[in-house]
Order: structure tokens, then sequence, then C-alpha cells
């Protein structure tokens, strides 16, 4: 008879350690986030494959920002320049000082991490920089 509860203790701890995970990586079709200079608050987002996502940002900072979401499996590297432009998914319109920004996009169809930078010159080298994780959709 012990060994029967120690076996179900085992399982519970397995259990809420399993939805611990799960609930950090939960999917929403909303991305709201706040800049400033230069960081991107919250600085990790994640969204469903291929669902429509809301974007809402505000520019908290002095300088104008921008939202550039990279192409699958493209890393910016050292500088945000033209050449990296043709790998550009999508990009929110730029944020003026105080100003709030809303649109809409189709998230990428595939599942994994996409690079999200500001493209204003000098911030990506500042660190401002974050990360979109693309998660299938169940
Ligand atoms: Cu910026």
């Amino acid at each position: 008879m012990k060994k029967v509860f120690h076996f179900l203790f085992i399982i519970l701890i397995a259990m809420s350690i399993l939805t611990a995970c799960g609930g950090s990586a939960s999917p929403s079709t909303s991305i709201n986030v706040s800049m400033t200079d230069f960081t991107f608050s919250p600085n990790s987002f994640v969204i469903p494959a291929g669902a429509q996502i809301s974007f809402a940002g505000s520019n908290n900072g002095a300088v104008t920002h921008s939202f550039i979401i990279m192409k699958s499996g493209y890393h910016v590297k050292g500088h945000f320049t033209d050449a990296d432009k043709p790998n550009v998914f999508w990009e929110a319109p730029q944020i003026a000082p105080g100003q709030s920004v809303t649109d809409k996009f189709t998230a990428p169809g595939d599942p994994g991490e996409y690079q999200i930078i500001c493209g204003i010159g000098g911030h990506f080298e500042a660190g401002m920089v974050a990360k979109l994780v693309v998660v299938k959709q169940p």
C-alpha cells in the first residue's frame, strides 16, 4: 500500500511540472508591445501558426521605433541594412515617440523562432531585439 502512495506522489509532481511548462507557452492572437529606448517590453511573444494576429504597439521612448519580424531562420548580424530587407517577414508602421499604432498580420505558417528587431539606425546595435515563437495550432 505504501508503494502505491509513493507512485501517486511521483505522478502528481510530474503533472504539476508539465502544467507549469505548458502554461508559459500558451499562444495569443494579439501582440501588445511597449517600446522604449532601446527595449521591447515584453521581449518574447508566442503566437499560433497561420493565425490572424492583432498588433498594438506604443512608443514610450524619446525617439521613433519600429517592429520588424524577420523570416524563418534569418538573423540580422551586426547591423540592419538594405541587404536584410528582402528577409523581412512583416513590419509594423513606424511609431513616433508618445504614439501608438494598431495593425494586423497573418502569422507565419511554419512553427519556430523568429527574430524581431527595431530597424531604426543604431537600435538593433543597442540591443533592441525580441523573439517571436510560432507554435503549431492545436
Ligand atoms: Cu528603436
